[in-house]
């Protein structure tokens, strides 16, 4: 059995990922390829419950190691029960957000130590990354105009300009570190270029 591909799609707040998915996902349909689609944090009913507490805005201060330890403690729950077992049967996994959120968030906009988080990652993924990662960028203001259409803000949400330009940074700096894996779009673009875009890289991958 051949494994399957491992594909994350990433950015900032508000760039497009959730819509793009559901288009990749009905992509990779349409060449007959079987996707399991997922999601970070969360994807099992256990990293969905530490997904909740993550977001939540309540009274308790989550602090930096907590919340990195709760991104990796789901994470770890992500890879043995949906992701690995996907991957060995030979279905193609779609993530919403993966490990560059980790480097982007909590590296770039919480400054929490590189090595920590690379040293978790290996910890927890052992040899797993993504084949292929599309980055969704976008100027911040634009990305959190789209988010504000939604009635509410999460925990992320609520922080000010500055951790996202940083999270902007951090993610720009990873798609450099690795560009045979990241690949960039503008998602400032109206919806149908992005998508142009996102055919492109995927057909690519396919071949
Ligand atoms: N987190 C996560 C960490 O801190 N560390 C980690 O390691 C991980 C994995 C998760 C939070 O957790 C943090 C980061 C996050 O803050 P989330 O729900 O995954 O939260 O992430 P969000 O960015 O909050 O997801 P959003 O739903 O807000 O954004 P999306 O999915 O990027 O955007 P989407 O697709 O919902 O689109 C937003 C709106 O824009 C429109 C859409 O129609 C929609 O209305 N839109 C466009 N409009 C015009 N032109 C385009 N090109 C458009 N593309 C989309």
């Amino acid at each position: 059995m051949t494994r399957g591909k491992f594909i994350t799609l990433e950015g900032g707040e508000g760039v497009g990922k959730t819509t793009n998915l559901t288009f990749i996902q009905k992509y990779l349909q349409q060449h007959n390829i079987s996707v399991v689609v997922t999601r970070e944090p969360g994807g099992t009913p256990l990293a969905e419950k530490l997904r909740q507490l993550l977001l939540a805005d309540d009274s308790e201060t989550i602090s930096e190691h907590a919340e990195l330890l709760m991104i990796f403690a789901a994470r770890a729950q992500h890879i043995k029960h949906v992701i690995e077992p996907a991957l060995a049967k030979g279905q193609w996994v779609l993530c919403d957000r993966f490990t560059d959120a980790t480097f982007a968030y909590q590296g770039g906009g919480r400054n929490m130590c590189i090595s920590t988080i690379e040293w978790l990652e290996k910890m927890v993924q052992g040899h797993l990354k993504p084949d292929l990662t599309v980055l969704l960028d976008a100027p911040v203001e634009i990305g959190m105009q789209r988010a504000k259409a939604r009635a509410t803000f999460d925990r992320f949400e609520s922080e000010k300009i500055i951790f996202f330009e940083q999270v902007r940074r951090a993610y720009l700096l990873q798609a450099d570190l690795h560009p045979n894996r990241i690949k960039l779009i503008k998602a400032n673009q109206p919806l149908v270029d992005v998508q142009c875009g996102l055919i492109e890289i995927i057909s690519a991958f396919l071949r």
